[in-house]
């Protein structure tokens, strides 16, 4: 999910680029506003931490992309496309390290296990949202 400070920093191309480039297959995308209820289920793990209440109102603040990518390993490359969860951390290369610098405005959220993104996909997305389809260049992207 592309946040509201990738949004507002126009990175929806650059970052979509980054995961295309890399090999993983698009089957679903929207841009929208998200709602306190979404937001709070969405990180409900963190609830109890401090920065929770910061957090809910950055990502009902704007709009939001969200995006399903499909491939193999695409969950741990993913974590590595993003980068550490602090930009000031993150390498360069990586999407956090290459244009943010503080925690709260880290740009994007991924789903950190393959159980997460499905339960993440679910909540974000509806059925007929997620497309799945055979991109042609799959024969020269694995063996
Ligand atoms: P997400 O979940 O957004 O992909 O980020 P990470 O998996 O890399 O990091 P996380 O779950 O630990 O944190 C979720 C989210 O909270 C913000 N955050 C985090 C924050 O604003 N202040 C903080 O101190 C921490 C730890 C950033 C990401």
């Amino acid at each position: 999910m592309i946040k509201p400070d990738g949004v507002q920093r126009n990175l929806v191309g650059e970052i979509i680029k980054r995961f295309e480039n890399k090999g993983f297959t698009l089957v679903g995308l929207k841009m929208m506003s998200v709602s306190r209820e979404l937001a709070e289920k969405h990180y409900d793990v963190h609830k109890d931490r401090p920065f929770f209440g910061g957090l809910v109102e950055f990502i009902i603040s704007a709009p939001v992309v969200a995006t399903i990518w499909e491939g193999e390993g695409v969950v741990a490359a993913a974590r590595k496309i993003i980068g550490a969860t602090d930009p000031l951390n993150a390498e360069p290369g990586t999407i956090r390290g290459d244009f943010g610098v503080s925690i709260g405005r880290n740009l994007i959220h991924g789903s950190d296990a393959i159980e997460t993104a499905q339960r993440e996909i679910s909540l974000w997305f509806s059925e007929s949202e997620s497309l799945s389809w055979e991109p042609s260049l799959k024969s020269w992207l694995y063996e």
